[in-house]
């Protein structure tokens, strides 16, 4: 049921659900959940992709990321499903909670 692929209608009131208390938002960009995040330097950036790594593994659901330095941008879909799930907006909930 988790892995059933979201419509944009129910993509946009989980967003808003998930935004309601974020700093920063989350956005949708080619098909996925988008965030980046700037941290101070690359060891807090560093830091913050080791927690979301634990979290990740213990859901067997993984982001697909990038870091430049002090930033990591964050993409969340669900492969097997071909789009976003409600599995990506409980990571993405997660990661909001290991980033400050
Ligand atoms: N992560 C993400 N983001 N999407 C998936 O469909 C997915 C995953 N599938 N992590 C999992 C692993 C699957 O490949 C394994 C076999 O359970």
């Amino acid at each position: 049921m988790s892995r059933a692929k979201l419509d944009a209608e129910a993509i946009a009131k989980a967003l808003s659900e998930l935004n309601a208390s974020a700093a920063s938002p989350w956005n949708v960009a080619e098909g996925k959940l988008r965030k980046a995040f700037q941290f101070r330097d690359f060891v807090d950036a560093f830091g913050f992709m080791s927690r979301v790594a634990l979290v990740a593994e213990s859901m067997d659901h993984h982001p697909e990321w990038r870091n430049v330095y002090n930033q990591v941008v964050v993409d969340l879909s669900t492969h097997d499903a071909g789009g976003i799930t409600v599995l990506d907006f409980t990571l993405a909930s997660r990661i909001e909670g290991l980033s400050g």
